[in-house]
């Protein structure tokens, strides 16, 4: 049996901030009543996942989408970017010359060695570890000598990209300075964390130092016109204990939607209103979802309770209005963003990756400020769909937008000049396993499910839990309990809200009938009566080598229904089976979707069809068969249906020949679908 730690359950937070005091310069103490999160994550790297659904996911993201990734941005320029602007700092060339289309290009390579680092943590590869040492020297050279690091303008400040002004600073709004400062802070989080090195870590330091000294209420005034620094000041504050990195990101939240010494960026980049008087999700969605997530990390580091009911109540605004059933948001392709309520059109859906990963920060921070798992609903639906269909399964295949229908005018594209979405999958996917399991003094949540082996530091000590399952294929997941003290904690098992009769939170979505089978649990084969506060059933016991539950969560067929203020899905029916969303293709239904029609009454039966795209449950019927959402757009470009017509007079007739090539050229910006997409001009720029 493992030998057992016997030490005190410490917060990771605190752990890194040791290791940042081990490793040299720390010097500030986080102060004493210091707040963060009530619940803390078990972090990816406690939690050693087997499991058949994700372990190959995992594995591809690895050994193929990383350094996939890296060559790209190799070939693309993105990295010559970092090499030039070290030229001209060192006074090799004059100018230098950018080399790619957007000033944000930086922030790709920022993701990926976040991804990279870990994967490091995960599975330690001295190559990888050698390449980001070099990575890290280029970018150590490319920083000016104040800790300025944006390759858009120190390559060329006289001629630089047209969205580079004259003065560092001056255009906040599209310039993304700032934007690609806080990828910076997540990846040297991320590296710090996995090696212990403070290479990036102390560019990242240096950065925000110069930051801290530019902005402020007493400074400069201004907000980033994209977010995410704000979660990654959160992280170096954690990491270094210095008020002044926490106090920043509160200035760049505060400051938003209040007119006073600067002009407002408006409702695109949620700087309409102060953030605190927010009630509705409006704008360009990845914006928007990683302020929500900031929000929430600045609301639990400071204890300020404004932050969190705006982003309450925008999160009903979402749940009960501007989320699609794959779980995407952002309906709008024109300025990739949010929509009016209840406006999520299907081939024309935007749904980006990136926002699929967005709401998946912020859904996983709403539920570590609330310990609900309704939260944990919308993360499982988003993980299992909207997001996972973003990547191929070859790994170097990648969806910008996520829609819900084709014409067959949609394909994965190699990369983008627009890349944001493949970057982000390479960090994202190995966060997948630090969404499993929570900890709350001695309250242990099970959040997600998946085959795995999990530490989960308690106060007592260190408790191993053992997940063996199929999911998503079958509902039924056996926890074992390996520990070699009795340890006393309070299990507390989430009960999916799709095994409950909700699909979402809300009304957005229904099941149309009853389930017939309720959820069984069972405590070393005691069935437990099922009572759940929040969405878990709590066992609060003295645990023992070998306890045992088992659960068993019904995975019927069932039909999904949308509000009849949905107009894309009026008349229109959508399968679901366990977390997984459904979809007609082409290549199962004779070549065609939008010509099926799915009556109340057929009966739906699933088939297990390991011979297809990877191993998948099927959905069957009279003439139909349904795939994963996920697993669609394998197999070659063809119609895809989500939402299937009810009656008759919903399906459509075979199109005429023009219809795929109209939508092409008139539809949303989804129909571009090529390779090598570019993205759409959002408004207002
Ligand atoms: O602006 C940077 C990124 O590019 C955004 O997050 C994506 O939506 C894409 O526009
Ligand atoms: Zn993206």
């Amino acid at each position: 049996m493992k030998k057992q730690s016997t030490h005190r359950c410490v917060c990771p937070a605190i752990v890194l901030f040791l290791l940042f005091c081990a490793c040299g310069t720390g010097k500030k103490q986080p102060a004493e009543n210091s707040h963060d999160y009530p619940i803390q994550p078990v972090p990816f790297t406690a939690v050693d996942v087997k499991d058949s659904f994700w372990s190959p996911r995992l594995e591809t993201n690895r050994t193929v989408t990383i350094p996939y990734a890296f060559d790209q941005c190799e070939e693309t320029g993105r990295i010559r970017n970092f090499e030039e602007a070290a030229k001209v700092l060192t006074g090799e060339v004059e100018r230098g010359e950018f080399c790619t289309a957007y000033t944000f290009d930086d922030s790709d390579l920022f993701k990926i060695i976040e991804g990279a680092s870990y994967s490091l943590k995960v599975a330690y590869d001295a190559e990888l570890d050698g390449y980001l040492d070099n990575l890290i020297k280029t970018i150590a050279a490319a920083q000016e000598e104040d800790g300025y690091l944006y390759t858009a303008r120190s390559v060329n400040a006289e001629k630089p990209h047209q969205w580079v002004k004259e003065n560092r600073w001056d255009n906040l709004y599209m310039g993304h300075e700032l934007y690609n400062m806080g990828h910076l802070y997540e990846a040297a989080y991320a590296h710090f964390l996995a090696t212990g090195k403070r290479t990036l870590l102390d560019i990242a330091l240096k950065n925000a130092d110069l930051l801290v000294s530019v902005f402020g209420p007493d400074k400069l005034r201004g907000v980033p016109g994209h977010q995410v620094i704000e979660i990654g000041l959160a992280k170096l504050y954690r990491i270094s204990g210095e008020q002044k990195y926490l106090d920043l990101a509160k200035y760049f939240l505060d400051d938003r939607g209040k007119a006073e010494g600067r002009e407002l960026f408006g409702e695109y980049s949620q700087d309409h209103v102060p953030v605190v008087e927010q009630s509705e999700a409006v704008g360009h969605a990845v914006r928007a979802a990683y302020m929500y997530a900031g929000m929430a990390d600045i609301a639990a580091l400071t204890g300020d309770r404004s932050y969190i009911d705006a982003i309450d109540r925008i999160w009903d605004n979402v749940v009960t209005k501007k989320i699609y059933l794959t779980g995407g948001i952002g309906a709008t392709g024109a300025w990739e963003g949010f929509g009016p309520a209840y406006e999520l059109p299907n081939e024309s859906a935007y749904a980006e990756t990136c926002a699929s990963i967005a709401n998946v920060y912020w859904n996983h921070r709403m539920f570590l400020l609330h310990g609900d798992a309704r939260y944990i609903d919308v993360l499982e639906r988003v993980i299992y769909n909207g997001a996972l269909s973003g990547i191929g399964f070859s790994g170097d295949r990648f969806f910008y937008p996520n829609p819900l229908a084709s014409f067959g005018q949609h394909s994965r594209s190699p990369w983008f000049t627009c890349s944001c979405c493949p970057s982000n999958v390479t960090r994202f996917l190995p966060s997948i396993p630090g969404y499993a399991y929570a900890v709350r003094d001695e309250e242990v949540y099970v959040n997600l499910f998946m085959q795995s082996d999990a530490q989960i530091p308690l106060k007592e000590g260190t408790v191993t839990l053992r997940q063996i399952t199929d999911y998503p294929w079958s509902g039924g997941i056996k926890i074992v309990v390996d520990t070699e003290e009795p340890r006393s904690f309070n299990l507390m098992v989430r009960i999916p809200g799709w095994a409950q009769g909700q699909p979402i939170p809300g009304d957005l979505y229904r099941y149309a009938g009853e389930g017939d089978e309720a959820p069984v649990l069972k405590l070393n084969g005691k069935t437990v009566r099922l009572k759940t506060k929040n969405g878990y059933v709590s066992l609060k016991r003295r645990w023992k080598q070998g306890d045992a539950v088992d659960i068993d969560l019904p995975m019927p067929v069932r039909r999904v229904l949308a509000h009849d203020a949905v107009e894309a899905d009026r008349g229109r029916v959508a399968v679901e089976r366990g977390p997984l969303v459904y979809t007609a293709e082409w290549a199962d239904n004779g070549g065609r979707a939008h010509n099926l029609i799915l009556p109340d009454t057929a009966e739906l039966r699933t088939e297990v069809r390991a011979d297809l795209l990877n191993g998948v449950a099927v959905i069957t019927g009279q003439d139909l068969i349904l795939i994963p959402y996920y697993a669609w757009a394998h197999r070659g470009q063809g119609e895809m249906a989500v939402w299937l017509a009810r009656i008759p007079d919903k399906a459509l007739p075979a199109p005429e020949p023009s219809t795929a090539a109209e939508a092409e050229v008139t539809g949303s910006p989804t129909s571009t679908g090529g390779q090598k997409r570019d993205r759409p001009s959002p408004n207002g720029r």
